[in-house]
């Protein structure tokens, strides 16, 4: 399934726990997606430790009898790293990496880390670097407080609390550093947008590794960078595409996913910017995923937080070239048929009564039924344009008349 390259992989164990909100399939679901999380980032993993629990524990996120399974297969198997799919409190981390004597990662860590392999531009990676800055902040903090609590006030002050207070100092002088820097690549940025003049503004967006930049490539005849891996695309690409005659810019621009960090998308905020200054949005789905469904609920949920919830919306379900229904069994009496035994055919008819016509169908990799997306979006951009300069509407005449003309030249 993941293209393996010849490079030496850190060899991890994934951590995940079953609780009552996340049921046994859920967790699977979501160990899945660390595991290609941990793939992006550079690691293999040996092996996955999952334990039922009504709520993890405070000290060492897992009890005690699976905390020392996972310590002697961490030792038995020259295993460098361990990360848990959920966040992990500073003292529980510390607790952790002192009982397992390896690296202790959690979620968020990982997907700041691909952040910061990935960040090609400067503005990319000042932004990764505030990310992670806020990240730290509240955790040496925490374990400032929570050697406080264990090894009492006195005697832990003086060099061990200037220390701490240092760090922090620290910390908190690059943040403002990193947040002056953006704030000036932000106005140049905003002067750029302004340049642009009034052209319609289109943006992709959708979970992280469901084809938009394949799409865009598609569109525009342009390069970005796509690959099999999650967080390809960081910075935010603009190009002018032209339907028939009619101009307008497509951006495409960093993928989300579930429980994206929050440090991330307030330090993003500028790159998203393009999403939450866009007059209508494409919003592309892997519907070859068997959690398309959560995967588009995560977006709507990030959607919400950035503001753009509201704006004129396609969706935009792609890679139809791979999906496949599981089978049936129609004499098995108790199974019940759910999404995942749906045809394409049945997806359709399910997303065009929830959405109506503003649903689309397509393989960006196999080029099927552009010529539907072409249409769609050629319309809904006409739409805008047209309601935008009244004067202009005999410039951009219905999709398919100016597809008949221009069929005859
Ligand atoms: N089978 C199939 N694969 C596709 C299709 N579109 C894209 N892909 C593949 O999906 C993978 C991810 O594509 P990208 O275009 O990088 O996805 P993205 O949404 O830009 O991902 P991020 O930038 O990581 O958020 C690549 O391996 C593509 O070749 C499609 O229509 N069908
Ligand atoms: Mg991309």
């Amino acid at each position: 399934m993941l293209e393996k390259k010849d490079i030496t992989l850190e060899r991890c164990v994934l951590i995940g726990v079953i609780t009552q909100d996340q049921n046994e399939i859920q967790s699977t679901e979501y160990l899945d997606e660390l595991e290609f999380l941990t793939y992006t980032a550079g690691g293999e993993a040996v092996k996955r430790f999952t334990q039922k629990m009504e709520m993890p524990n405070p000290k060492t996120f897992l009890g005690t009898g699976k905390m020392e399974d996972v310590r002697k297969f961490i030792e038995e198997n020259d295993i460098g790293t361990a990360i848990f799919d959920d966040e992990l409190s500073a003292s529980q981390q510390r607790n952790i990496g002192e009982i397992l004597l390896c690296k202790v990662l959690d979620r968020t860590n990982l997907i700041l880390d691909i952040f910061a392999q990935r960040a090609q531009t400067s503005y990319a990676r000042t932004q990764v670097e505030l990310a992670q800055c806020e990240y730290l902040l509240p955790r040496l903090r925490g374990m400032w407080t929570h050697l406080e609590r264990q090894k009492g006030g006195i005697g832990m002050r003086g060099p061990g609390e200037t220390e701490i207070e240092t760090d922090r100092r620290i910390v908190r002088d690059k943040i403002t550093l990193l947040k002056n820097k953006i704030k000036i690549i932000d106005k140049q940025q905003a002067v750029q947008r302004g340049n642009r003049g009034k052209m319609v503004r289109v943006a992709l967006v959708g979970y992280t590794n469901v084809g938009k930049s394949t799409l865009m490539n598609t569109v525009s005849k342009s390069k970005v960078f796509a690959e099999n891996k999650l967080f390809a695309t960081l910075d935010t690409t603009v190009r002018k595409v032209v339907i028939q005659n009619l101009p307008f810019l497509l951006s495409d621009t960093v993928g989300f996913i579930r429980k994206l960090p929050t440090q991330l998308v307030d330090s993003f905020k500028s790159t998203l910017d393009e999403v939450r200054e866009a007059d209508l949005l494409l919003h592309v789905v892997d519907i070859s995923h068997p959690n398309f469904e959560d995967h588009i609920n995560s977006v709507n949920k990030i959607l919400g937080e950035i503001k753009g919830a509201d704006k004129p919306t396609i969706m935009v379900f792609n890679k139809i070239d791979a999906y496949k229904a599981e089978p049936f069994d129609e004499t098995d009496l108790i199974a019940v048929r759910t999404g995942v035994h749906y045809s394409l055919e049945e997806w359709k008819k399910t997303w065009m009564n929830k959405v109506g016509n503003n649903a689309l169908f397509i393989s960006a990799l196999s080029k099927e039924n552009l010529e539907d997306f072409k249409k769609r979006v050629y319309n809904e951009v006409r739409e805008i344009h047209v309601t935008r300069f009244p004067y202009n509407h005999f410039l951009y005449p219905d999709y398919d008349y100016a597809n008949m003309n221009s069929e005859e030249e």
